[in-house]
């Protein structure tokens, strides 16, 4: 029997629909550096009966009735997150990460007040108050920038700049930058002038737990997070707070923000923490960061000209101009190989958002699939041939056959074919 013999009966379209998405993901390299491909358990749990329940409140503390198993789960979940993380209080109701960064801002401040963030084309995030996201709207948002040189966060600059502008709100944190963030130099800026600290540790959330990347959470008044990228849980978000600021943001997430929570995905949630806590899950971590330097290195030798020349985590930004070609014509070339990733600004882009010069990608899901330092260098040479065919279509579907075969030998989990 198929494993989703109950779709394939019901609904023969979605079922072609999922058993081809299914095959994709097997068959291609998968380097989106905020995807990645969670357990058959974590999967389980996202389609468990906790998707029949309303729990609009808190464990305990409930509007509807019936909330035997799910007051259970929910302390599981938060208890095993604040164990992971070492954190006071954690929260893992917000449906993602953006909402979870809304119930920050909408728990600690007033409309109209100052926050900082990293500006998106510099690798920040929409959230942290870039001006077509609410957050750039509602309050008055400042956007500092990376180096103009060194392309690498400057703290002498950010703390400049919050002393200027006075922010009751630092954000830390990214979706493209491929180095370390010194969590303790955006505590000790937000500290002199009187600033909540919020740390977006979405990205690297997994590094963190693997102790693969500092911890923000002993440094920030509260961390926000999605749970599914490097942390290979459920699409979710959760936050992980400082006491003294929990209450408010509790009661911004709900009532404030959200109804009832996603009881099937806090299930799942709560699996993946369980999974991120075996020394299984810091090797995998670590092994992130081997696999993204090693590719770094193998790229940097085939001419590919990487912003900061290099990372220290599980995320690389190449810039696509230094082998002749853009971001957004790499990205569909590369796609077309059998390998996936996204376009992306670099830092100081001259090209425009939709048309960028880079592209961004990242190690997380392939190392999920047990490549280590010597697929790298394969990868690598992947990347340099479809420089060469970039206009050959017949070679490109070529590389694609070939990435297919090379990708059987490394089972993906959570995807039963191959
Ligand atoms: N969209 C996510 C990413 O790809 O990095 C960030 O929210």
């Amino acid at each position: 029997m198929h494993h989703l013999e109950h779709i394939r009966q019901t609904d023969p379209e979605v079922f072609d629909l999922i058993v081809n998405e299914e095959k994709r993901q097997f068959e291609k390299i998968r380097l989106i550096p905020s995807e990645n491909y969670v357990s058959t358990a974590v999967l389980e749990a996202t389609g468990s009966v906790f998707t029949n329940k309303y729990s609009e409140g808190y464990s305990g503390k409930r509007y509807y009735e019936g909330q035997q198993y799910v007051d259970l789960l929910e302390d599981l979940a938060n208890k095993r997150a604040c164990e992971l993380f070492g954190a006071d209080h954690a929260n893992v109701q917000p449906y993602s990460g953006s909402p979870a960064n809304l119930a920050v801002y909408f728990g600690l401040l007033k409309p109209g007040d100052t926050v900082m963030g990293l500006a998106l084309p510099h690798g920040g995030h929409l959230t942290h108050g870039w001006n077509v996201s609410i957050t750039g709207n509602y309050y008055r948002s400042v956007q500092y920038t990376v180096h103009p040189e060194t392309h690498r966060l400057d703290y002498d600059y950010i703390r400049e700049l919050a002393r200027k502008e006075q922010p009751k709100l630092i954000v830390a944190g990214a979706t493209a930058y491929p180095r370390i963030i010194d969590f303790a130099a955006f505590r000790s800026i937000a500290d002199e002038v009187g600033a909540f600290f919020l740390a977006d540790m979405a990205h690297i959330a997994g590094l963190v737990a693997a102790g693969a990347h500092p911890s923000p959470v002993p440094h920030a008044h509260v961390v926000s997070t999605t749970t599914h990228k490097t942390l290979r849980g459920p699409r979710g978000g959760m936050l992980l707070m400082k006491n003294e600021v929990a209450e408010q943001i509790d009661r911004a997430v709900f009532p404030g923000l959200q109804g009832g929570p996603h009881n099937h995905t806090t299930a799942a949630i709560a699996v993946a923490l369980k999974e991120a806590a075996t020394p299984e899950f810091r090797e995998y971590g670590h092994q992130i960061v081997k696999n993204a330097r090693a590719l770094a290195e193998a790229l940097v030798e085939k001419g590919f000209k990487l912003i900061t020349g290099g990372t220290d985590n599980h995320l690389i930004l190449i810039d696509a101009t230094s082998r002749g070609t853009r971001g957004r014509k790499l990205a569909k070339v590369l796609d077309r190989c059998g390998i996936v990733c996204n376009m992306n600004t670099i830092p100081f882009d001259p090209r425009k958002p939709f048309d960028p010069s880079g592209i961004r990608i990242g190690t997380p899901a392939i190392t999920s699939r047990g490549m280590k330092e010597p697929e790298m260098k394969t990868l690598a040479g992947f990347f340099a041939r479809a420089i060469d065919i970039i206009e050959d279509k017949e070679a490109q579907a070529v590389v694609a056959a070939e990435v297919a075969e090379f990708c059987k030998a490394f089972p993906a989990p959570g995807i039963r074919i191959g």
